[in-house]
């Protein structure tokens, strides 16, 4: 049993995709990120700070995306989206998942607020080695960590896609673009991606925005 903790247009988004990818039955239980009055309290039980994604996999909750990405790609090896252990792309795979979360995301949080600091002042250093390392690795290869498409890919392309087309942020390097295009063509991404947009759509929040244009 696979209870998926939601709310469309978020980091769980990137999860919706993922499951889409691996094809197993799941349930979707909406959480509301943007309620008025914040998330209940209740969902505290969960993740402990009220954060989406989470998962519940046959009893066993599951917190942080990178962890949550780790562990169904390899509770569902069908679907082909984890190099196994003593692949070598294992390490290689595993890092890009984190890196991801650990090094990208509060990168990108970092320049979104004007924060100036040095290398050493924060463990996710700096905004242009994360830019400049992720434009070598795509140029290396046509994926996160190789010549095929895995889990973290779903991780990795989610980032740039929200931050480079979304949030502008990151810059529109044709690296990045090429391998968007590459990720755009695939079923479960367009699944997933008309999923998260008609979730949106009921939610009291995102309503109002789409109604001042605003949404999407
Ligand atoms: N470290 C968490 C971050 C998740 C996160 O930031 N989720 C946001 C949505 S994008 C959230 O739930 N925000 C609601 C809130 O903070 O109240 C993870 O990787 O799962």
């Amino acid at each position: 049993m696979l209870k998926f903790y939601y709310a469309p247009f978020s980091r769980a988004s990137a999860l919706l995709w993922l499951l889409e990818e691996i094809g197993a039955p799941y349930e979707t239980v909406m959480i509301d990120i943007r309620a008025e009055g914040g998330v209940p309290e209740d969902y505290r039980r969960i993740q402990p700070n009220k954060k989406v994604p989470a998962i519940e996999h046959d009893g066993v909750v599951i917190t942080e995306r990178a962890a949550i990405t780790i562990h169904l790609a390899d509770a569902f090896p069908q679907a082909g989206l984890a190099p196994a252990i003593g692949d070598p792309l294992r390490g290689p795979y595993l890092t890009s998942c984190v890196y991801s979360d650990s090094v990208f995301d509060p990168c990108i949080s970092a320049r979104a607020h004007g924060l100036t600091y040095g290398s050493n002042d924060y463990s996710f250093g700096l905004f242009d080695d994360m830019v400049a390392y992720l434009e070598r690795r795509l140029t290396a290869h046509p994926y996160a960590v190789g010549d095929r498409f895995t889990a973290a890919d779903v991780q990795l392309a989610s980032g740039i896609q929200f931050t480079m087309g979304m949030l502008k942020i990151l810059p529109e390097k044709p690296v990045f673009k090429s391998y968007l295009e590459r990720i755009a063509v695939r079923p479960a991404f367009q699944r997933a991606r008309q999923m998260d947009q008609e979730a949106a759509m009921k939610v009291p929040f995102l309503q109002k925005q789409f109604a001042a244009g605003r949404g999407g």
